[in-house]
């Protein structure tokens, strides 16, 4: 094993220039232009990033191999991830620094006149995810590599990932993700993996020969999934996974001979019709009951991924039958990320009922023991819930065993614990009664599966307390929590290499993989040294920050400012306008008094809005224009400026995180699961002010409260003013502030000549009934803004919670998340 693990650390930079232009000259056919004139030209650059990952790609498929004879040689369980979602970013950089392969390959770029960092900007974003659930996905599976577990990750090969963003007048404009036109280097196709899917159709019931009837589906469609695997290197280990992708084709075998004899025409729309299956990527967080094509896109994936985990299974371990089938659940394990991929519970039923001719209980135990589920929201609009109408018409089958699922839970589990209580049974059922009949897909994941958890501590608290009490009291120990983290390797290491070094000077252990050795820097954040060259390198990352707003924006901003961030996807919950409401307070403040003494502020906002979510746009439109005013009002001498940065994405994200200086996390209390930006931008020296809300509140455990700004409401506090009625009127009649501010927008102020633009943010504080407490919470976050700005004044004082922001973020790890669920859910072994 130690030989696989050191195979790519002796590849010389002298042999990776020789594959490199092995690429450029065979597999790119020879399109470089060698005149030195046009060596930097875009075209030139794009061939040699293609060529670097391509030869890259070559060690790491080496690896993959390797990988699966160890795992097929050790016969260990493997964790199978199923999520719609996957925000991978780029992989050049990730790749390299997981296989020490950096600095070689920056030195064999160099003697090819090209430097390894800018070609690294060539790479599209592997955008497959709208936020911080696909990037969690991305995190463990980095983790899982590093850790030599055996895992796949199981998803959709979506032909446009998450929207592009651009502003047109401060207006959101959308564009389609090109990500693959020209194709992927990292890409392998499969084609020997294919899978051929049924849907639609009608059930029929056939006569056996003792009797009995069994349900026999009769698929009005086929569908076939072509597999694309994406390699996914461990950082320094020897393991490589792999995350497969499903792109959805149409069977031409099928529909052209059975359904379309003759219509040739006809024939080719039902190609186009079967390819919008994987042809983009839903960019909401909101569930639309009626969505058909979201719908398929689920039980697509599901069930190619499901018949691909039992081939793969059978091809290591034989025959999957009822009497190996404890062999199974000791082989494999299952996890949904939320409960997109839920319908993954009917599938294997079906299949094992159908055609692995297993009993009614025997494929019901089975499948409690390979499901886990983890739930990542407690928003109501975004639990799923799909029309029976629909489940019928598309998936007939699955439905029948819905049903009976259904019946054997209500009839035992829930007439046990309460008998005859009808209306526990109306609660808790699945189908959710009412003028259109609902499958509550969560009810469905909870039933099923062994564990469910919660995504931070005080989430998981509310998951059991608030969404899922009865589910609680029926199996109290099936509802748990692992707190979610994020990857050290992109998210210092590779992002923010100053500090790495810096760290590496003075951490003993690879904190890279051990990363609560990082906590050994402690002593270190009262040394006037340290904090000297600490602060030196955040300096560096505001400069480079600086640099690419005005490429990006055209805005003149100072790194002497203090930066503060707040990056995520655009939401009421998460409260971008509560801080463009304190922005507005601040700007008038200082035009009643352009000497009021404060540390000069940019305000760094990235996020996108879901396409059909108005408000959220309108919030973006709203801080465009005020930042335009701002930015441009020479009364208030560059004291504040506001920065909104376009197409917010990963690898945006590890431009703007080494260089923030606050981090903004202001949720209200009980809304955001967990948070995970809350955590990149600590590890990153950046202080945070937030609520106690998701993770917040654990990183405030970890770093104490002299290192963290809290303020606002509890969520014992949210739920008290809401049984006691909640009336934001009452802040804007007697906070002087709230209420100029608020009015300010119904001017023209902003807007010249078309006043009322910005009408819509005050109406939602108002007569929308201010559902997010931004009123409530005004206050405090606006004090806890001055006690921040004051503690940054104090050079010593900042240096210090920065310091240890860094130092005693090891919780975080997505390692230790992933050793939480091998632990406590999937019981893995190491293969290696
Ligand atoms: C729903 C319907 C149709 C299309 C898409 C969706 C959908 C997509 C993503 C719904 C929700 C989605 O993601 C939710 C999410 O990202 N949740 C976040 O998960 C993070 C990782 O656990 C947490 O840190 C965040 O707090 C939580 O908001």
């Amino acid at each position: 094993n130690k030989n696989i693990k050191s195979s790519a650390a002796i590849i010389s930079a002298t042999d990776l220039k020789k594959r490199i232009q092995h690429h450029l000259n065979s597999t790119l056919g020879d399109r470089v232009i060698c005149e030195d004139a046009y060596k930097n030209t875009p075209q030139n650059k794009q061939a040699y990033w293609q060529a670097t990952s391509l030869a890259l790609n070559e060690i790491i498929i080496d690896k993959l191999q390797a990988s699966k004879v160890q795992q097929a040689k050790s016969a260990t369980k493997s964790i199978n991830y199923l999520s719609l979602e996957y925000l991978m970013g780029r992989l050049l950089s990730n790749n390299l620094h997981n296989l020490n392969l950096y600095k070689s390959t920056e030195k064999a770029l160099k003697s090819l006149g090209f430097d390894l960092a800018d070609l690294c900007e060539e790479g599209a974003d592997l955008a497959l995810g709208n936020g911080g659930l696909g990037r969690l996905a991305a995190c463990f599976l980095d983790s899982l590599a590093t850790l030599d577990y055996n895992a796949m990750g199981y998803g959709i090969h979506y032909q446009h990932g998450l929207f592009k963003q651009s502003f047109k007048d401060g207006h959101q404009i959308e564009q389609p993700d090109m990500w693959r036109e020209f194709g992927s280097p990292w890409e392998i196709c499969r084609p020997e993996a294919t899978q051929l899917i049924p849907v639609y159709g009608y059930v029929e019931q056939q006569a056996q020969t003792d009797g009995s009837l069994t349900s026999v589906w009769r698929a009005g469609k086929m569908l076939k999934g072509v597999p694309w695997d994406i390699p996914i290197v461990g950082y320094n280990s020897s393991t490589v996974n792999a995350l497969r992708l499903w792109e959805c084709r149409a069977d031409s075998a099928f529909d052209w001979d059975t359904l379309n004899q003759g219509d040739y025409l006809q024939a080719h729309h039902d190609q186009v019709n079967a390819e919008t299956v994987s042809k983009v990527l839903y960019p909401n967080d909101e569930h639309d009951a009626g969505n058909e094509l979201r719908f398929i896109q689920q039980y697509f994936f599901c069930a190619c991924s499901i018949k691909d985990i039992i081939s793969r299974y059978q091809l290591q371990f034989g025959p999957l039958t009822q009497a190996t089938s404890r062999n199974f659940a000791d082989k494999v394990a299952i996890q949904l990320n939320d409960t997109h991929p839920t319908i993954a519970i009917l599938e294997l039923m079906r299949v094992l009922l159908d055609e692995y001719d297993f009993s009614w209980q025997n494929a019901w135990q089975l499948a409690g023991k390979v499901f886990s589920y983890t739930n990542h929201t407690l928003l109501p609009e975004a639990l799923e819930k799909w029309s029976v109408s629909l489940f019928e018409h598309v998936l007939p089958r699955h439905l029948t065993i819905l049903y009976r699922i259904n019946e054997a839970f209500l009839n035992d589990e829930v007439n046990a614990m309460w008998p005859n209580n009808e209306a526990m049974r109306a609660r808790l059922s699945i189908i959710e009664e009412g003028e259109q009949r609902k499958v509550r897909m969560a009810h469905l994941c909870v039933i099923t599966s062994h564990k469910v958890n919660g995504v931070a501590q005080i989430h998981s608290d509310l998951v059991k307390k608030d969404l899922f009490p009865e589910f609680n009291q029926l199996w109290p120990e099936k509802l748990t929590n692992v707190t979610n983290g994020i990857t050290p390797r992109r998210w210092l290491k590779s992002c923010n290499p100053l500090l790495s070094e810096l760290l590496s000077k003075h951490v003993d252990d690879d904190w890279a993989k051990n990363l609560n050795s990082l906590s050994s820097l402690s002593p270190l954040a009262d040394n006037a040294s340290f904090q000297k060259k600490f602060m030196a390198i955040k300096h560096q990352n505001k400069v480079a920050l600086t640099t690419e707003i005005k490429t990006l924006t055209g805005i003149d901003v100072s790194p002497e400012a203090i930066f503060d961030v707040q990056i995520k996807r655009l939401h009421e919950y998460k409260r971008q306008h509560l801080n463009l409401l304190h922005i507005l307070a601040l700007y008038r403040r200082l035009l009643a008094d352009p000497d009021l003494p404060m540390q000069p502020r940019v305000f760094i906002f990235g996020a996108k809005a879901a396409p059909g979510y108005q408000l959220a746009k309108e919030i973006i439109y709203a801080t465009n224009k005020i930042a335009e005013k701002i930015n441009n009002d020479t009364r208030i001498q560059d004291k504040l400026k506001v920065v909104f940065l376009p197409n917010y994405r990963v690898s945006l994200a590890e431009k703007i995180i080494p260089a923030a200086d606050v981090s903004e996390q202001i949720s209200t209390a009980g809304k955001e699961a967990s948070g995970t930006g809350n955590m990149k931008l600590a590890l990153n020296g950046a202080v945070t002010i937030g609520t106690l809300d998701g993770a917040n509140i654990e990183i405030a455990e970890e770093v104490g409260d002299d290192n963290i700004f809290i303020f606002g409401l509890t969520v014992d506090e949210v739920k008290a003013l809401d049984i006691k009625g909640y009336n934001p009127y009452h802040f804007y009649e007697t906070n002087n502030e709230i209420k100029a501010c608020l009015d300010w927008l119904d001017t023209d102020y902003f807007t010249p000549g078309r006043a009322g633009e910005l009408s819509s943010i005050k109406q939602s504080f108002l007569e929308g009934g201010d559902p997010y407490k931004v009123l409530a919470d005004f206050e405090s976050y606006s004090d806890a803004q001055q006690a921040l700005g004051v503690a940054y004044q104090d050079k010593k004082r900042w240096a210090k919670m920065a310091i240890l922001n860094t130092a005693l973020m090891g919780k975080f790890n997505s390692d230790r998340s992933i050793e939480d669920y091998v632990k406590n859910i999937w019981f893995l072994t190491p293969s290696v």
